[in-house]
């Protein structure tokens, strides 16, 4: 109950920042965007992982208005840098299924490209299996309102939960990210690097492209490469950064 109130205080009193996690073209190893990852600046305890907050968000609701901040902030930021001069980069948003039940999505997406001249094809939402699970046809029409809107959506997490594959033909994603659970024992574990392979290929031939999260090692990254992976992301390449390290790096990987 003190977290609910101190979490509905916590946007007013700007204590949310966002965090941004390098993805990178595998191949060339320059900066293909961001994902962004809130975090909590709890004037007592510190940085507090989304871990800790986001389901307390989710169940009260106040997710719906975190998530807009979190949009709203990750759109002002991005065009900020390509004001700044830096290469074209795309920035993928997590967002919760209780968001996506909520009518004014669209709008809200629509609203702040406009507002801050961004290409809808730079913005990403980064959604769960279990939203695509749980998504009546309310959901796949939202998603697919956005989706024409040229915003991109990228499928988290990818194999972990009850995965269908019908999920990857019915819905407009975009891009798969293959699950850290998988990457973590490439190229050494036989069938974890076979999966990896699979899901690879399977999501080319029907023309998506891969993200693979949770690269820590060099043998992964040659690994991804070598097979076609499009894009990397994991603390081998970087730690989530501030919004001012994610800068400087992205012009390190221009
Ligand atoms: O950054 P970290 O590893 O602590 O993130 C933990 C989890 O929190 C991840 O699953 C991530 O998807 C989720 N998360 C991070 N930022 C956001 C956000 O802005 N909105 C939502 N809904 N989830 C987030
Ligand atoms: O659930 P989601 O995939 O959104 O989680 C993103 C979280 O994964 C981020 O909070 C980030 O801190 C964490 N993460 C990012 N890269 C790595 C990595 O290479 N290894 C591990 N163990 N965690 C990572
Ligand atoms: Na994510
Ligand atoms: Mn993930």
């Amino acid at each position: 109950v003190q977290l609910e109130a101190e979490l509905r205080s916590a946007i007013e009193l700007q204590q949310f920042v966002l965090y941004y996690q390098p993805i990178i073209h595998a191949a060339s190893g320059t900066v293909a965007g961001a994902e962004a990852l809130i975090r909590w600046r709890h004037p007592e305890r510190g940085i507090v992982a989304p871990g800790e907050f986001i389901p307390v968000a989710e169940d009260t609701g106040l997710i719906v208005a975190i998530g807009e901040w979190v949009l709203c902030e990750a759109v002002r930021q991005s065009r900020q840098w390509r004001s700044q001069g830096l290469p074209l980069l795309r920035i993928a948003v997590n967002v919760s299924g209780v968001q996506f039940r909520e009518a004014g999505l669209v709008g809200l997406v629509t609203r702040l490209c406009g507002e801050h001249g961004l290409e809808h094809s730079e913005l990403i939402l980064e959604i769960t299996e279990s939203v695509l699970m749980q998504s009546s046809d309310l959901t796949e029409v939202r998603m697919r309102e956005i989706s024409a809107l040229g915003v991109g959506y990228s499928l988290d997490d990818f194999g972990t939960g009850y995965s269908s594959l019908s999920y990857l033909k019915r819905f407009p994603v975009d891009v798969v990210k293959i699950d850290r659970s998988f990457v973590n024992d490439c190229p050494d574990d036989r069938n974890d690097t076979l999966l990896v392979e699979a899901i690879i290929n399977m999501a080319h031939s029907l023309g998506l492209r891969v993200t693979a999260e949770g690269v820590e090692t060099e043998a992964q990254h040659d690994f991804l490469r070598a097979r076609g992976c499009d894009y990397v992301q994991g603390f081998l390449i970087s730690r989530p950064l501030t919004a001012d390290d994610f800068e400087a790096f992205a012009r390190r990987h221009a």
